[in-house]
């Protein structure tokens, strides 16, 4: 039944204006891409169920809420409300544009002090399928290593590493949760 679940997580999507964000919640939680999104008004978020293996045969369903929260500056004030309650995250940058890499400390920090402590984040390398990518994968590597979180290459384009965002995140949840 797909309203049954063991798990339920909040989970936010952080990152710079046109990194993919949407693209990818989108991509995740109904399996398509358009081109045609309309920039995220405030806030809106997606509910998807992920199966995670647990033991030899079983497995245990996680609900991931997903909040898509706008990136744009103007939403700056707005934010800290979304991120209320968020078990977890993922922090997403372009490949092709080097400044919103850059900036990725600043999302961080944000979160944390919205939260007022850390929680587990996926770093996400968007938009592997652009012949012009400028930050390469070691830096995000780098990056991830230093911040402790799981690195990811995607695309919502093509699709590629998309599922595997949110499987890592949700099996890092589970974990926290069955060894608190
Ligand atoms: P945001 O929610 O982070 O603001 P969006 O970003 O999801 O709205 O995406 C911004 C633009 O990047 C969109 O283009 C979208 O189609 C494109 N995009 C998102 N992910 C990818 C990707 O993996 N590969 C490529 N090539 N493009 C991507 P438009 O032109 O509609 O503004
Ligand atoms: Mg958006």
């Amino acid at each position: 039944m797909s309203s049954s679940y063991d798990f339920l997580f909040k989970v936010v999507v952080l990152g710079e204006g046109a990194v993919g964000k949407t693209a990818i919640v989108t991509r995740f939680s109904h399996g398509f891409f358009r081109t045609d999104y309309k920039t995220t008004i405030g806030s809106q978020f997606a509910v998807k169920n992920l199966e995670i293996p647990s033991g030899k045969n079983d497995s245990l369903t996680v609900k991931l809420q997903i909040w898509d929260v706008a990136g744009q500056s103007r939403f700056q004030i707005l934010r800290p409300m979304y991120y209320r309650g968020s078990s977890g995250g993922i922090l997403v940058y372009d490949v092709s544009r080097r400044r919103t890499f850059i900036v990725l400390e600043e999302w961080l920090e944000e979160l944390e002090k919205a939260l007022g402590k850390k929680i587990p984040l996926v770093l996400v390398a968007n938009k592997t399928d652009l012949p012009d990518r400028v930050v390469d994968p070691a830096e995000g590597k780098e990056f991830a290593e230093r911040h402790d979180m799981p690195y990811v290459e995607s695309s919502a384009k093509t699709g590629q590493g998309i599922v595997d965002i949110f499987e890592q995140l949700a099996k890092t949840l589970v974990e926290e949760r069955t060894t608190e």
